[in-house]
């Protein structure tokens, strides 16, 4: 990757020959780094303060074994995993991903983004993820117990509700922050706010489930509004995943007043030209935990198709990718464009590639990048936290307010700040730059230790 400048691709090169096979946290840092640079060239302390150089390595990184006992009473051992990447501005937070695919990388990309995404939101949380490589799928309940148990018996000594506050991610929903909340607390005898996603019964926040979804509709919203004056009204919608980010992005979408056509998971997808029924969607993965197919098995007239990537081709206005990252390559961002897309809005963390985004960009339609849109979701995490400090309940409207707000806001320090530097428009250089600055001035004043 080319820079420009001296400093900056000199942090770059020492990552990529550190860590040559981290390739999606290489992928992440790079897109960060190649924002800042007017950022860097406008404020020598921070290559004097080595703050990108500091920035780009996690302040303490955190390998276990995870010995677990399946049905059969076989005995299973996965890896664990929790990045603790930047606390400058608060106590780590970020979710975790149970997937097969979970490697160092892949929670490194995501560690990195969170310090920024976190933020932008305005609350005071500072950057972590964890996870496994534990596949919850075709797992009995009592299996994704014992490990959620046997996860949490080592991940306890490393957090805590003013440490780090780990929430869900890819895999990781209510059932499992669940378990690992119980075993928690059997273990420290601590009733506190140390996982955020919880039941709402033991401390959990209204909302916090529909967050990541609204929110990014939310933003959204405002960045038709405010760069094109439109609006989700009377649009057609593809949106990838058919979990807990793809659900409620596609019941706000419907909300706002328009149709959402198409959705997916890691199998294939389905294309519902009347618009997709969101209660038989729930139904089939929020209740049966099943596969979105059944969904063309069960709705006349809807079509089920194997393969991901062919979503792509699907024709409408608004694409919303919110299954898993680099999930748009360059040729279907080619197809997003010739399918005469307005506006693409992440939900998932990375789903663009670089190619993907140049596409997007060179064809002059919006894009949101995922540190920015997708934010909702840890913004009401940091609502919960706030809720179980002061151990009391808001409404439902007022969280929904406060993110309504916060995803506004958010829209807007992005502009600003691409504005800012030379950049209008350039919703990824402004997210990378609104969230960067914060955390540089905190980490500057703060200092370092000799
Ligand atoms: P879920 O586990 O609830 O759902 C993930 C969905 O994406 C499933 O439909 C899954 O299909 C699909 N999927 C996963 N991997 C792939 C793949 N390789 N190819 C195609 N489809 C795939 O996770 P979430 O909805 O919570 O997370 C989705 C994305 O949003 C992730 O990138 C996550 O990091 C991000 N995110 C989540 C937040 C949250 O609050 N939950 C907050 C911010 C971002 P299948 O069932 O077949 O695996
Ligand atoms: O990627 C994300 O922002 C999340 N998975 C949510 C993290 C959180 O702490 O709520």
């Amino acid at each position: 990757m080319e820079f420009g400048n001296s400093y900056v691709q000199g942090v770059y090169d020492g990552l990529a020959k550190r860590y040559p096979e981290q390739k999606e946290f290489l992928e992440a840092a790079g897109n960060v780094l190649k924002s800042l640079v007017p950022v860097v060239e406008a404020n020598p302390e921070i290559e004097k303060q080595g703050i990108l150089e500091r920035i780009t390595e996690p302040e303490r990184t955190i390998m276990f074994r995870v010995p677990w006992v399946d049905d059969a009473g076989k005995v299973q051992v996965n890896r664990g995993y929790r990045v603790q990447f930047n606390s400058a501005i608060g106590p780590y937070k970020g979710g975790l991903r149970f997937h097969p695919t979970v490697t160092l990388s892949v929670i490194k990309f995501l560690g990195f983004e969170q310090i920024f995404k976190n933020s932008l939101t305005t609350l005071p949380m500072g950057g972590g993820k964890g996870g496994s490589d534990f596949d919850p799928k075709g797992k009995s309940d009592a299996e994704v117990m014992r490990f959620c148990q046997s996860f949490m018996t080592e991940l306890s000594k490393h957090i805590g509700p003013d440490t780090d506050v780990p929430a869900g991610d890819i895999g990781v929903g209510g059932r499992e922050i669940g378990y690992m909340y119980g075993q928690y607390k059997r273990l420290r005898n601590e009733f506190t706010g140390v996982l955020t996603g919880k039941g709402l019964t033991f401390g959990g926040s209204l909302a916090r489930t529909e967050a990541t979804g609204y929110g990014l509709c939310y933003y959204v919203e405002e960045m038709l509004h405010c760069m094109k004056n439109d609006s989700f009204k009377g649009k057609t919608v593809v949106i990838s995943g058919a979990g807990n980010v793809a659900i409620y992005a596609t019941e706000k979408a419907t909300q706002l007043g328009a149709k959402v056509i198409a959705l997916c998971d890691s199998n294939g997808y389905i294309v519902d030209n009347n618009g997709i029924k969101l209660d038989v969607v729930k139904q089939i993965k929020e209740v049966e935990r099943g596969r979105i197919k059944e969904y063309a098995a069960r709705v006349p007239g809807s079509e089920y198709h194997e393969g991901c990537s062919g979503i792509w081709g699907t024709k409408a206005d608004i694409y919303l990718p919110c299954a898993t990252q680099n999930e748009i390559d360059e040729d279907s961002a080619k197809k997003i464009v010739a399918n005469g897309a307005i506006a693409v809005g992440e939900g998932a963390n990375m789903p663009s590639t670089p190619e993907a985004i140049k596409v997007f960009q060179d064809a002059g339609i919006l894009f949101s990048p995922a540190k920015a849109s997708n934010a909702g979701g840890v913004a009401v995490s940091g609502l919960e936290m706030s809720q179980n400090s002061e151990r009391l309940h808001w409404t439902f409207e007022e969280v929904d307010a406060k993110l309504e707000d916060i995803m506004k806001t958010i829209f807007h320090s992005c502009y600003d700040a691409a504005e800012k530097y030379g950049m209008k428009g350039n919703l990824v250089a402004g997210a990378n730059i609104a969230g960067f600055e914060k955390v540089c001035e905190a980490m500057l004043a703060q200092g370092i230790a000799y």
